[in-house]
Formats: C-alpha cells, sequence, structure tokens
C-alpha cells in the first residue's frame, strides 16, 4: 500500500494554513465582495473548517475520490484549489474552474497529486450515491484490472447533518455496508439544516447513534472542535477506511458560526446559542493546540495568521483582474466533442429477437472492453427480469455483472461514481417508470460536462425496458415517457424498433462518450417485429441517422418504438392503401439526437406529416418534432401536422381499454386518410 498520511501523521502547518485561507476568503467576501454585489451565493465555513482542513491533510492517495458539498470549501483547499480561483469562482469569473457556468462552491476539482474532487451537486443528499461507485472502482481497478497504484485508495462523502435525512445518504449507506466498500462518510453536525433543527433529521439527532447497531458499519463519533480529538478520530477514520474492511462513518459536532449563507441572519437562534456557539470556535483551540505542540510559537502563530492573510488579499486581488467568461461559448460543452467511430460493416447472422440482440451485444462489448460493468437489480444469478443479461454472470464473475440493492438513486449515482472514476457503468433500470427515484442523479450526470466545462463527465448507458407489453400494459410497467429524458440536458436516447438496430445502436452507445438511455421496447423483446438477422460483432448504427422504413411520395410518418410496425401496418391497411400506396415511413431510432434534416428532406418531398409515439399526449417528443416541421418547414406542408400518442391517461391493464388510448393501427389509418383528404 502506497505511504499515506493517515498512517504517519498530520501536517498542522497545513491544517492551520487551510483553516486561516477559508476564514481569510470567508471575511473578504462576507466584507467586501458580497456588499459590492460581486458575490452571490456566499456560503462561510466557518466552524466547519478545522476538521475539513484535517480531513483533507489525510485524503493524500493519488486515487482517492471525494464527493463534497456546499460547506467543503476549506476541504477543497487542501486539495490544492487556490484561494484566486476560489473567489474568481465566487465572481462567476473565468479564472474559477466553474469558468462562471456554476455557483463558486459547487466544487469539483481534478486531482492535484491528492484526491480527485467529484463534481458536488447543489442537491442536499447527492453526493453520496456516487461515492458508492468511485469506492467499487478502486477497487476493481486493482483486484480485477491488478493495478497496484489503487491499492488502499478510498471515497470520502462529506455531508451535514440534515444531508443524512436524504434519500441518497440511505442508498449509499445500503450499498457500501452491503457490499463492503472503502467509503468514509464524514459528518458535520452543525445542529442545524439551514433553520430546522437536527432532532427533525434523525431522531435523538445524533445519526451515530443511531446507526450504532448497523452491520458492516465502523462508527465515530466526537467533538469536532477540538484539535486533538477530531484529529485522533479522522485519522483513526480514514485509516480505517484505507484498510478495505468495509465502510466507517464520523460523526463530528462543530458550530455553524456564521449564516447559513450570506442572507441567513439566523434569527431563529437564541442569543445564548449564537455566545455558546461563538465560545465553540474551533480556531482558537487550533491555535492553542499548535502553541502548546510547538508547531508554532505565539509570535509565528501571528506572523503565519498575517502571512496567510496577505497571500489571500493578493489572491484577491487577482481574482478580481479575472475576465469575465465569454458568452459566445456558452452552448460549449454539453456534449463530448469527440466523434464516435461508426463500423458499419455488416454481417448477415442468424434471425434473433430484440432482447437477445441486446443480450449478446452485451456479452462481446464486455469481452472487448474490461472496464464494462453491468449491474441493477436481478441481472446477475437470474440474468434480468427480461432476460437481457442470462449468462453474463456466469461467463464474467460478480465483480462485472452484479446485483444490487433495491435503490434506483444508487444505481445510478453508483454508475456516476464508476463513470468518473474512468470505468464505462452500463446500470439496468428494470422498468421505466422505476428511474422516477434516481431523476436526481440523471439530470446531474447529464449536466456535468457543461458544468464543468468537459473537465468531468459521466458516460454510461442505462438500460431501460419501457412501453405496454405483448399481452398488457400497467400504469407501472408499460411508461415509454421518453420525452422526459429528452429534455433532460446531456443525455443521449436511443429508442430501436428491432434487434439489428438495438445491436448498431447499443454498440455506439457503449463506446461512445455521452450518457445515453437505451430502450428496449416491451412488446418488440420478443415478437416478430422486433426480429432481425444478426448484423454482426462490430455492427455500429450512428445516432441521430432516421431509418427510411419505406419510402413514399404523399405522406411522411415519422415514429419510433413499437409505433413504427403499426405505422407500416397502417399504411398498409385498406384505408391507408386506397388512398395512397406511397406513404414514406421514417423511423428516428434516435430521440436525442433526432435526424431533422431527414424528416424536413421527407416533408419537403411529402408534403404531409404524422408524427406518431406512445408517450402520454402534453408535450411529448412529437410536438417538438411538429414546432421544427412548422418553424422550417411551413411552406411546403399541404395539410396540418396531425400528432398522434396517448391522452394524458396513464397506461391501463385490461387490454380493451389499453387499445382505447394507443394509438393503434386503426386509427392511425384513419389519420392517413384524414391528411390525404384535407
Ligand atoms: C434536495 C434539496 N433540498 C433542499 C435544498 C435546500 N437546502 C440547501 S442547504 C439545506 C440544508 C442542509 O443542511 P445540512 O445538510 O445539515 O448542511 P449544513 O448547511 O448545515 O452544512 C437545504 C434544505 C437543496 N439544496 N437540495
Amino acid at each position: 500500500m502506497p505511504k499515506t498520511k493517515s498512517s504517519i501523521s498530520l501536517d498542522w502547518k497545513s491544517v492551520a494554513r487551510t483553516v486561516l485561507t477559508s476564514r481569510a476568503i470567508d471575511k473578504i467576501e462576507e466584507k467586501e465582495l458580497v456588499p459590492k454585489g460581486l458575490v452571490t451565493y456566499q456560503f462561510s465555513a466557518r466552524g466547519h473548517d478545522m476538521i475539513q482542513a484535517i480531513l483533507s491533510d489525510c485524503i493524500n492517495h493519488e486515487h482517492d475520490g471525494a464527493t463534497v458539498y456546499y460547506r467543503s470549501r476549506p476541504f477543497v483547499l487542501g486539495q490544492g484549489l487556490t484561494a484566486e480561483e476560489s473567489m474568481a469562482a465566487s465572481m462567476a469569473r473565468s479564472g474559477g474552474v466553474h469558468g462562471g457556468r456554476d455557483i463558486g462552491v459547487v466544487h469539483f476539482l481534478r486531482s492535484r497529486g491528492k484526491a480527485t474532487v467529484l463534481p458536488a451537486s447543489g442537491d442536499v443528499g447527492a453526493q453520496y450515491s456516487p461515492a458508492i461507485g468511485w469506492a467499487q472502482s478502486v477497487q476493481y481497478f486493482a483486484n480485477v484490472l491488478s493495478n497496484d497504484s489503487y491499492k488502499g485508495a478510498i471515497a470520502v462523502a462529506l455531508g451535514g447533518d440534515g444531508s443524512t435525512a436524504a434519500n441518497g445518504f440511505w442508498a449509499a449507506l445500503n450499498a457500501a455496508t452491503t457490499q463492503k466498500l472503502p467509503l468514509l462518510f464524514f459528518i458535520e453536525d452543525n445542529g442545524y439544516g439551514i433553520s430546522v433543527t437536527s432532532d427533525f433529521q434523525t431522531p435523538g439527532q445524533n445519526i451515530a447513534k443511531n446507526l450504532a447497531s448497523y452491520t458492516n458499519l465502523k462508527i465515530y463519533d466526537c467533538d469536532g472542535t477540538d484539535p486533538e480529538i477530531a484529529s485522533k478520530n479522522i485519522l483513526e477514520a480514514v485509516e480505517y477506511t484505507r484498510s478495505w474492511q468495509g465502510p466507517a462513518l464520523i460523526r463530528m459536532t462543530i458550530p455553524r458560526l456564521s449564516g447559513h449563507s450570506f442572507v441567513d441572519t439566523q434569527s431563529y437562534k437564541s442569543p445564548e446559542l449564537l455566545i455558546t456557539e461563538r465560545a465553540n470556535d474551533p480556531l482558537p483551540k487550533l491555535e492553542k493546540y499548535c502553541i502548546a505542540n510547538k508547531i508554532f510559537s505565539k509570535k509565528e502563530w501571528d506572523a503565519f495568521v498575517i502571512e496567510v492573510e496577505n497571500d489571500v488579499n493578493a489572491a484577491r486581488d487577482k481574482a478580481l483582474d479575472s475576465p469575465q467568461p465569454d458568452p459566445s461559448t456558452v452552448l460549449d460543452h454539453v456534449f463530448s466533442a469527440r466523434p464516435i467511430e461508426i463500423n458499419s460493416t455488416r454481417e448477415e447472422g442468424i434471425r434473433m429477437n430484440l432482447q437477445d440482440a441486446v443480450r449478446k451485444t452485451l456479452e462481446v462489448e464486455l469481452a472487448k472492453n474490461p472496464k464494462l460493468l453491468i449491474f441493477g437489480e436481478d441481472v446477475g444469478a437470474k440474468g434480468g427480469v427480461h432476460g437481457a443479461t442470462v449468462d453474463l454472470q456466469v461467463k464474467f464473475g460478480k465483480d462485472r455483472v452484479f446485483d444490487t440493492s433495491l435503490s434506483e438513486e444508487g444505481i445510478i449515482g453508483r454508475a456516476v461514481g464508476m463513470a468518473f472514476a474512468g470505468l464505462m457503468p452500463v446500470p439496468e433500470i428494470q422498468f421505466r417508470k422505476y428511474a422516477d427515484p434516481a431523476t436526481e442523479q440523471i439530470n446531474d450526470c447529464g449536466t456535468v460536462r457543461w458544468r464543468s466545462k468537459s473537465q468531468f463527465a459521466a458516460p454510461m448507458v442505462i438500460r431501460i425496458p419501457a412501453g405496454y407489453a405483448k399481452k398488457t400494459g400497467d400504469p407501472w410497467h408499460s411508461v415509454s415517457n421518453e420525452s422526459i429524458f429528452a429534455h433532460q440536458i446531456g443525455w443521449r436516447i436511443a429508442f430501436p424498433s428491432n434487434a439489428e438496430d438495438a445491436v448498431g445502436l447499443l454498440r455506439t452507445a457503449l463506446r461512445g462518450n455521452d450518457p445515453t438511455f437505451f430502450f428496449e421496447h416491451r412488446a418488440l423483446l420478443d415478437t416478430p417485429p422486433g426480429r432481425k438477422n444478426y448484423p454482426g460483432d462490430e455492427f455500429m448504427v450512428p445516432f441521430g441517422k432516421a431509418r427510411v422504413v419505406q419510402e413514399g411520395s404523399d405522406l411522411t410518418i415519422v415514429t419510433w418504438g413499437a409505433m413504427v410496425e403499426r405505422a407500416v401496418a397502417a399504411s398498409q391497411s385498406p384505408v391507408g392503401r386506397t388512398l395512397s400506396p406511397s406513404v414514406e415511413i421514417l423511423d428516428l431510432r434516435t430521440i436525442i439526437p433526432w435526424d431533422k434534416e431527414a424528416v424536413l428532406a421527407s416533408i419537403k418531398k411529402t408534403n404531409r406529416a404524422i408524427i406518431l409515439c406512445e408517450d402520454n399526449w402534453t408535450c411529448n417528443f412529437t410536438a417538438e418534432i411538429c414546432a421544427t416541421i412548422t418553424q422550417e418547414a411551413f411552406e411546403y406542408l399541404d395539410a396540418p401536422i396531425e400528432r398522434l400518442a396517448t391522452p394524458d391517461v396513464p397506461i391501463p391493464y385490461n387490454v380493451g381499454l389499453m387499445n382505447a388510448v394507443l394509438p393503434g393501427v386503426e386509427e392511425i389509418a384513419r389519420v392517413i386518410e384524414k391528411v390525404l383528404k384535407f
């Protein structure tokens, strides 16, 4: 194991510098930059600073990963963020690591020799589950990929007492303890979540006490204002986590010596409490400790305080000189700029259904890419509730294909942490509806490339069975709802209508560099319309290229997924055929990006359009396409564009009811007639 500070001793000078730097920045922001209107979001770390500085001093392995929150500036300073960068970020200047795109305290930092500070989130509690992914990844790199440099590396997640009530905390706690992952939960308990006291967050106000009997969790609980006690406990907790025996949680009590943020007057605290909190400031205790232990003499300490203040003042001047970001760049970094090399060599393999096509592609890519991992509920021994991962655990082992705890927030958060660590996670969500608990992680994952100007990205492929099934539907297992994901920034969406496209699109997604949703329609998994010949182990389909299912000259139907076969059937039904043998059908194949050029070109040729999907009506993706056609090809239209979708009701269980709401062949044919007769 590489030598780490936790196994030696703390550098108290460096701890003191970090605390004093943080205090000096807080002071400048509060006294100068906020009053001048240069900083809007100001979060002081006063009171939290000493324990964070101690922690930061021993989180020093090059493969450590830290997930932090808005009060974590002292920790991040200890990891190498400069005071100048920090203040430039607070002022939204180009000199901050965010380049003005995000609030300065929503930290991230690529490793500067110590930990990687994973991109934080403004969502309280969202910092925890990515830490599971990082913790699992360091063990994967060491144990499976035999990279010894990862040995002893850990993940640490910093959070307040309020955050322990959030879903993400429990998602991470369960995953870390059930899998004995090297993750340290670092809980800074200041007794308040803004104004809400911690008895609302955990019964009896002490999360450590409540978790005392949690299996596989080592607990530390101490005063975080006493340098000796705090450092002893932090060092032990870090050392224990580095031993890879399992996760640890350390809870430290500290006062929040300022408002929650600058605008918070703390009117909810009594004058007595404010006095007690001030008397419990860790900084004078740190000074006393350093002098007593001969780290500084009193004279040296005083000189050191002035030296740090002078440094921070100089940093402020430089930060003030930092230019405003260039507005012409604001659209950059939404997606990866790296083109994906598309291999379209197509073989003529055996005929297979869509589900087998997915399974086979996963198998081929698992064999080719040792960094690819598949996980989710029931994907291991069972092979997935839809059978898409059958036998993959037997073939590739439990490190690469594994079950998870029942927490979609945890599954996607874990994938985010793994992606940051350099792996290619392929989580499965059992049914589209059950992605709902992961919304926060999905959203933060999609925006991270933009927020960090491509310093961080979390490419992954989320496989989601969706839509009505062969025999029936219902409100829980039959949702398609791709439109909601289309609204998520930074995500690509594939929605194949057959086995061949499934192979090609899945492979492109797995070799891509952006987070991608891969929809597997339940009515196509094992039905004739989904079956196609296997196109080979290298076959890829580019995103954003629609497939012309049938050519025509009188009307264009744009659709995707299971509606493709219905559109074909409708166009060939007596109504469709009598009126026009010439309906053009475009299968979009990917919703993001969607093939605008192909759609517009087709409509300029046919002059009539129907946009068809099974998602529910309001704001679904057909509306987006209609709006684009209206804006860009209005003069070519000979009839109003028709939209076809499910009305705004859930998918019913009863088949008769279900067929009454899903766009069916007859209904599509009727609309074809209407458009052609207009
Ligand atoms: C999901 C979510 N809900 C609410 C908020 C608003 N909010 C921001 S900070 C905060 C309190 C968090 O308290 P705690 O975790 O104890 O950290 P502290 O600020 O005390 O350090 C709240 C409610 C948020 N950012 N995210």
